[in-house]
C-alpha cells in the first residue's frame, strides 16, 4: 500500500521550448498524466495524489488559470471510469463549473477499482490551517491530532512525492500531515517525462531508509 504525490511542473517552459501555445503545453501534460496514471497503477501505487494548483497559481492571468483548470478536468473525465476519483483543497478558489464537473466525476467514478486518483486544488498551507481553525474555533475545547488529520487536504500520510520541472522546493504543495514523505526532484519538464524517468524516481524513493524519527532498525 504505497501512495504517491505528483507535482507536475514545467508546462510553460515546455511550451516555450517547443514553440507551441500554453494550451498545447497543458494538453501534452494531460496526455502524459494519463500515461503516468498507468505507470503508477502498474507499479502497485494504490493512491496517486496530483497537486493541480496552488492558491497562488490562481493569481496568474485568467487565460492561464483557465488553461490548467480545463486540462485537469479533462484528465479526470478521461480516467474516472477506471479509478476511484476524489479531490480536496481550497475549493472556494475554484470556479463553480469546474467544481460541479469534478463532483459529478467523483460520484460516477469506480469506487471499487482499487486505485484512487485524488486531486488537490489551490494548495496553501496557510489557507489549509486557517480554514481548519475557523471551522472549529469556539466549537471544540482543544485542537487534537485526530481533528487536524481528518480536516487536512490530504488525510493519509503521503509516502512519496515527485516534483518535476527542476525546482528543488515544495512551494505551497507540502501535504500538512506527511512530515516523513520522501521527496524526489526531477529536472525533467513534465510533458517530457518518460517511463524510465518514472522508474528511476520510484527506485530512488523505494531505496530510502524510512525511520520516522526513530533509530535504524
Ligand atoms: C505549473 O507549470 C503547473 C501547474 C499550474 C500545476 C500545479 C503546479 C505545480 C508546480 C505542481 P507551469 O505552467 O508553472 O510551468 P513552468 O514551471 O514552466 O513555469
Ligand atoms: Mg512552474
Amino acid at each position: 500500500m504505497t501512495n504517491l504525490m505528483l507535482l507536475p511542473d514545467g508546462m510553460r517552459r515546455w511550451s516555450q521550448e517547443q514553440g507551441v501555445s500554453l494550451d498545447d503545453g497543458y494538453t501534452a501534460m494531460a496526455d502524459k498524466l494519463i500515461d503516468f496514471i498507468g505507470w503508477a497503477k502498474e507499479d502497485g501505487i494504490t493512491t496517486l495524489y496530483i497537486t493541480t494548483s496552488s492558491a497562488a497559481n490562481f493569481s496568474r492571468p485568467e487565460a492561464a488559470v483557465t488553461t490548467f483548470l480545463v486540462a485537469f478536468n479533462d484528465v479526470a473525465r478521461r480516467c474516472h471510469g477506471d479509478c476511484n476519483f476524489d479531490f480536496s483543497g481550497s475549493l472556494d478558489l475554484v470556479p463553480e463549473e469546474y467544481l460541479t464537473e469534478l463532483e459529478e466525476l467523483r460520484d460516477k467514478s469506480d469506487k471499487d477499482s482499487g486505485f484512487t486518483l485524488h486531486y488537490i486544488l489551490g494548495m496553501s498551507l496557510t489557507r489549509e490551517v486557517i480554514g481548519i481553525f475557523n471551522r472549529y474555533n469556539g466549537k471544540i475545547p482543544a485542537m487534537t491530532e485526530e481533528i487536524l488529520t481528518e480536516s487536512a487536504y490530504v488525510t493519509k500520510p503521503v509516502d512519496f512525492v515527485i516534483r518535476t520541472g527542476g525546482a528543488i522546493r515544495m512551494s505551497s504543495f507540502f501535504p500538512l500531515m506527511s512530515p516523513y514523505a520522501e521527496l524526489h526532484f526531477s529536472p525533467v519538464l513534465f510533458p517530457n517525462m518518460t517511463r524510465a524517468d518514472f522508474d528511476r524516481a520510484l527506485k530512488d524513493l523505494r531505496g530510502r531508509e524510512r525511520r520516522f524519527g526513530g533509530y535504524p532498525a
